[in-house]
C-alpha cells in the first residue's frame, strides 16, 4: 500500500523543479563553520526549491568520503563538499564524473584533483601574509623589535591551515622573527586551549605573540594565558592575532584580550545557488572564485562595525 513518503516522492518527482543537493560539511568545529552551515541551510531550503541532504563529518576524512558516495547513491542533482583536507580527493571525484554529479566545491580547496565545476572561498595565503604585514606594522609602531612567536595551527592538512600558515611564515621569515613552535588545535577552542597551556609550560617568558587561525582557537588560548595569570591584547605583555572576524571576535577585542582578527567569509550559500541556478539554466560558471576580505583590529571603533556584522 502506498504509504506517506510514497506520496512526498510523488509529489517530488510531479514537480520537476526540487532541486537535490548533498552538502558534505566538515563539521561543528567553530563560529565560522556554524555561520557557514546556517548559510547553506536557509537558502537551500524546501520554500527555496531545494531538497538539501546536509552531513556533518566531524572533521573526520573518512566520513566526508563516505557522505560523498552515500549522495552519488542517492543521485542527487549537486554535491557541496568543504574539504576537510585538501588531498585524497581524486577516486571520489572520478566516480561523482562518471555518475554525471556536478561537484562545487566551497571554502577549504581540493589541491589533488580538477574534478569539480566550481569552487568558491577565500585566499588563505593573502590571509596570514595580511596578519604578518599587520603584526610588522602594529610591532614597528610599538617599538617591539624581539618578535618571538608561537603559532596555533588549524586542522593539519586543511588548505586554510596550510595558507595560513606559508603566508605568515613567509613575513615572519622577511622580518627575522623567531617561530618558536606550530603545533595543531584543529580550529577548536579546547584544542587552542590545550596547546597554549603546553606552550606556556614549554616557553615560559620566551614569547611575545601568539597567532591563531581561527578565532575559537584564541578564545581557548587566552583563557589558558589569563589563568597562568599572564595579561594579552592590546593593553597585556603577549599580542593575540586571529582569523575569521566572527562576532565573538569583537568582543574579545572590545574585551581587551584579542589584538586582531583577519577576516575570513563563511557566508557561501548564495553564492553556491548563484552557481547552481546558472548551471541549472546551461550558463558557463567560473572555475575559481575568490571573497574579498577584511581585518579588524583594537585601533577600530568596534562597537560600531559589530553592529553590521552577520556572523
Ligand atoms: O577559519 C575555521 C573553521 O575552513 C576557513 O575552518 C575555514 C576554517 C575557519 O573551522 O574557523
Amino acid at each position: 500500500a502506498a504509504d506517506a513518503s510514497d506520496a512526498a516522492d510523488a509529489a517530488d518527482a510531479a514537480d520537476g523543479d526540487v532541486i537535490k543537493i548533498g552538502f558534505a560539511q566538515v563539521g561543528h568545529e567553530s563560529d565560522w563553520r556554524t555561520a557557514s552551515t546556517n548559510s547553506a541551510q536557509s537558502i537551500f531550503s524546501a520554500e527555496n526549491g531545494y531538497d538539501l541532504q546536509f552531513v556533518d563529518c566531524d572533521q573526520d576524512s573518512a566520513v566526508q568520503l563516505e557522505a560523498v558516495r552515500g549522495f552519488i547513491e542517492q543521485d542527487v542533482d549537486y554535491i557541496i563538499i568543504d574539504p576537510i583536507v585538501s588531498t585524497g580527493w581524486d577516486t571520489v571525484l572520478t566516480e561523482c564524473e562518471e555518475a554525471g554529479i556536478p561537484v562545487i566545491v566551497i571554502d577549504r580547496t581540493i589541491d589533488d584533483s580538477d574534478k569539480y565545476i566550481s569552487w568558491v572561498g577565500s585566499n588563505f595565503k593573502n590571509e596570514g601574509l595580511a596578519a604578518g604585514e599587520w603584526l610588522k606594522a602594529y610591532t614597528d609602531a610599538k617599538g617591539i623589535s624581539d618578535v618571538n612567536v608561537l603559532v596555533i595551527e588549524g586542522t593539519t592538512g586543511a588548505s586554510a591551515q596550510i595558507g595560513r600558515t606559508d603566508g605568515f611564515k613567509e613575513i615572519a621569515d622577511a622580518n627575522g622573527w623567531n617561530i618558536l613552535d606550530s603545533q595543531t588545535g584543529d580550529f577548536t577552542q579546547a584544542g587552542g586551549q590545550e596547546v597554549m597551556e603546553s606552550y606556556i609550560k614549554s616557553y615560559e617568558g620566551q614569547f611575545n605573540v601568539v597567532v591563531c587561525q581561527n578565532d575559537n582557537e584564541a578564545f581557548g588560548a587566552i583563557d589558558a594565558i589569563h589563568a597562568a595569570g599572564k595579561t594579552c591584547g592590546p593593553d597585556g605583555d603577549i599580542i593575540v592575532v586571529s582569523f575569521d572576524s566572527v562576532k565573538a571576535a569583537f568582543e574579545s577585542m572590545i574585551a581587551g584580550d584579542l589584538n586582531a582578527t583577519f577576516e575570513c567569509n563563511p557566508l557561501h550559500g548564495p553564492r553556491v545557488a548563484e552557481i547552481i541556478q546558472k548551471l541549472e539554466k546551461g550558463e558557463e560558471v567560473e572555475k575559481i572564485q575568490y571573497v574579498d576580505e577584511a581585518y579588524f583590529d583594537t585601533s577600530m571603533d568596534l562597537e560600531e562595525i559589530l553592529k553590521t556584522r552577520a556572523y
